[in-house]
């Protein structure tokens, strides 16, 4: 096969275009700059062991959280191409105490909102473990030309254009949906390019993996607790016990499951009652995507991307995964509810 027989995502966004019911160009245009974006940061990431960038800035975000430098380039720099764009009117980021109208000279014009953690797992910067980039892209549902308000951020999952994530690793990899399935690119560095790499991801039905902090075991609900025991029960017939894999790193642990099969859960603890992950920066968008690709995600009493959105930096249990897997343990959760 030609060694010039690849598909940028470029090409693909433009072969693709007419599945999108907005066509116009307008949500190309946004994953072009997303996957501009990308670039750069992969950049930075990869030379932050060489660069005066690793380490913290020494403020506190809006979750508590210590402000890794990474994090704030990355924030700075979707804000800033987003911007420039001008298809987007608003901005959301897991970094950003509120909302933020983009100023751009079109952007009170665009017709998209995005939510973005620009650097998720950024605590594993340090110490060189993958970390990703997660966003979402909905149409704004208040008027164009006008100021976009909260309403339009705050919307549920199933009314997504279109998410994805960029996962910073031994490769750095672009995966997204718009709806009609999910495609992985590989950035090709002596390209410039991200490259089609995974055409039409599937999630497998059932895996053997499963994914959580075990070291809350004590404080997670009964059926939690039930149902990684019984992962790890020893059973030929089922393939158990599973094998336990946690990165910390969200994005690393779901792509990993999306690939191979498996099931993340962040369930309830004393620390987090309503979970630690963000419904609008990680859950909704993973939801997305690993739903699209054939898998499941629930908050242990809804479907993920039904929840009705009430406040920005909300939080909700999560069990994501492969189909099966995350049935096992509602199941499980739903006989000690
Ligand atoms: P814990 C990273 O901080 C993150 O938001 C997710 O990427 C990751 O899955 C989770 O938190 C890890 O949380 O409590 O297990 O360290």
């Amino acid at each position: 096969m030609s060694q010039f027989n690849f598909t940028t995502l470029g090409q693909f966004i433009i072969e693709r275009q007419h599945e999108f019911p907005y066509a116009k160009g307008e949500l190309s245009r946004i994953l072009r700059d997303i996957g501009i974006a990308a670039k750069v940061i992969s950049r930075e990431v990869n030379k932050a062991g060489i660069a005066e960038i690793i380490g913290d800035t020494g403020e506190v975000n809006v979750q508590g959280e210590d402000v890794k430098k990474l994090d704030m380039i990355g924030n700075e720099m979707f804000t800033t191409t987003l911007s420039r764009g001008g298809e987007v009117c608003a901005f959301a980021s897991e970094e950003e105490d509120d909302m933020i109208p983009l100023k751009g000279t079109y952007s009170k014009h665009g017709n998209y909102i995005v939510c973005i953690d620009p650097l998720d797992g950024s605590s594993n910067i340090d110490v060189n473990v993958s970390i990703g980039t997660i966003f979402s892209v909905y149409r704004r549902v208040t008027a164009a030309g006008t100021e976009p308000t909260l309403a339009d951020v705050l919307q549920p999952g199933n009314k997504l254009v279109a998410a994805g994530y960029v996962i910073y690793g031994s490769s750095t990899m672009l995966v997204y949906s718009t709806g009609k399935g999910v495609n992985g690119f590989t950035l090709d560095p002596s390209i410039g390019e991200f490259c089609l790499s995974h055409p039409d991801i599937q999630v497998p039905k059932d895996g053997k993996i499963y994914s959580l902090n075990e070291g809350n075991a004590a404080d997670f609900p009964a059926g939690v607790q039930q149902y990684i025991a019984w992962c790890k029960d020893k059973d030929k017939n089922t393939s158990r016990p599973y094998s336990a894999r946690y990165i910390g790193s969200m994005v690393a642990d779901l792509h990993r499951n999306l690939l191979k099969g498996g099931i993340f859960i962040y369930p309830p603890t004393s620390k987090a009652p309503n979970g630690k992950l963000r419904l609008m920066f990680e859950c909704i968008p993973m939801a997305f995507i690993v739903e699209q690709a054939g898998g499941k995600a629930h908050t242990g009493t809804e479907r993920v991307l039904d929840v009705q959105p009430k406040e920005l930096h909300q939080r909700v249990p999560i069990f994501i995964g492969s189909e099966n897997m995350v049935n096992k343990a509602l199941g499980f959760m739903n006989a000690t509810s």
